[in-house]
């Protein structure tokens, strides 16, 4: 029987990601945490809910054995954009904090889920359709720390015999909570705006090309990867995975097909412009396609739909 720990999960990710999990594992056998307990009705009020100090091993470790976890899907990060803001800090939770996960999870024999992200790739990576395997070389703290960490699973996978699965996200967009300090939040921020203002001002260029994925994909692959046989998983961690490539321009060009009067304005941010010069325009993931069925359903047109009927609705009730 699996008992699942979620780190970060109050989080954009795993306020979505801990009740699916519950749904398919059962409620007690999905235990959620976070640095402080907020109420949010998906995570803390329906289900057990640990705090966590992911830069402790001795919490880690203490909550591990008081629940039997036998996986931890450990979503605690902080972002590229706030990392530009504090590298340090962007140091200690997303490297300390996954070292610290990787020795307790050693001791338990724990199967660990890592999300890493397209900030992995740099400015000498080729731009379009970029390979699964290629050069990385990433320039942002957070790009920095992404990488160190896939190399560290895959120590742990090879020196330990750890099982280790993880995924390179793009940006994720979705409707029940908001992102923070990405560069990729402006596939989020649109929607809100759009539908409370009718106009969104956009910290990036009209022309920058970066991937996206939408929440239920998210989910999906997620799950579908860590449940996949691993004999045929010649990668195993860091799958390049995407489904929508998109601009600020192209995105607003198919909001306003369902909100005819939205406008949108650039008035561009150099850090994060910056950053996502840095990344792909596009990701090839033929890899995870081939071994373990990534298969995405939501393409831009029906993300949008799907997004503004779910956005509006939630604003409606005034959550
Ligand atoms: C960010 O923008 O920092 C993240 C990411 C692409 O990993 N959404």
């Amino acid at each position: 029987m699996k008992k699942i720990l979620v780190t970060g999960a109050l989080g954009q990710i795993g306020t979505e990601l801990v009740p699916y999990l519950r749904d398919k594992y059962g409620t007690d056998n999905v235990i959620a945490s976070g640095r402080i307990k907020e109420s949010c009705e998906s995570v803390v009020d329906t289900g057990p809910f640990e705090i966590l100090d992911i830069t402790s091993r001795e919490n880690i470790s203490s909550v591990i054995k008081k629940h039997g976890v036998n996986t931890v899907y450990h979503l605690a990060s902080l972002l590229s954009a706030t990392g530009e803001e504090n590298p340090q800090a962007l140091w200690d939770v997303n490297m300390n904090g996954l070292i610290k996960i990787l020795e307790t999870a050693r001791e338990y024999n724990c199967s660990i889920f890592f999300p890493s992200s397209i900030a992995v790739f740099g400015p000498d990576s080729p731009k379009d359709k970029t390979p699964q395997d290629t050069v990385t070389r990433p320039t942002s703290i957070y790009g920095i720390s992404k990488i160190s960490g896939e190399l560290l699973c895959d120590y742990y996978h090879t020196k330990y015999e750890l099982d280790i699965r993880g995924l390179r996200y793009p940006g994720v967009i979705s409707s029940a909570a908001l992102p923070g300090g990405g560069t990729t939040d402006y596939a989020v921020h649109i929607f809100y705006d759009a539908i409370k203002k009718g106009k969104y001002t956009c910290f990036l260029e009209e022309n920058s090309s970066i991937d996206m994925i939408y929440m239920p994909d998210v989910l999906e692959g997620a799950v579908k990867l860590m449940e996949a046989d691993p004999g045929k998983l010649q990668h195993r961690n860091a799958f390049n995975v995407s489904a929508i490539s998109v601009t600020p321009k192209e995105l607003s060009a198919e909001i306003k097909k369902h909100i005819p009067d939205f406008s949108i304005d650039y008035d561009v941010d150099p850090v994060r412009q910056a950053i996502a010069d840095s990344w792909p325009n596009s990701l090839d993931d033929s890899a995870a396609r081939a071994e373990w069925g990534w298969n995405p359903r939501y393409d831009l047109e029906m993300m949008t739909k799907d997004m503004l009927s779910k956005l509006k609705a939630r604003l409606k009730q005034g959550d």
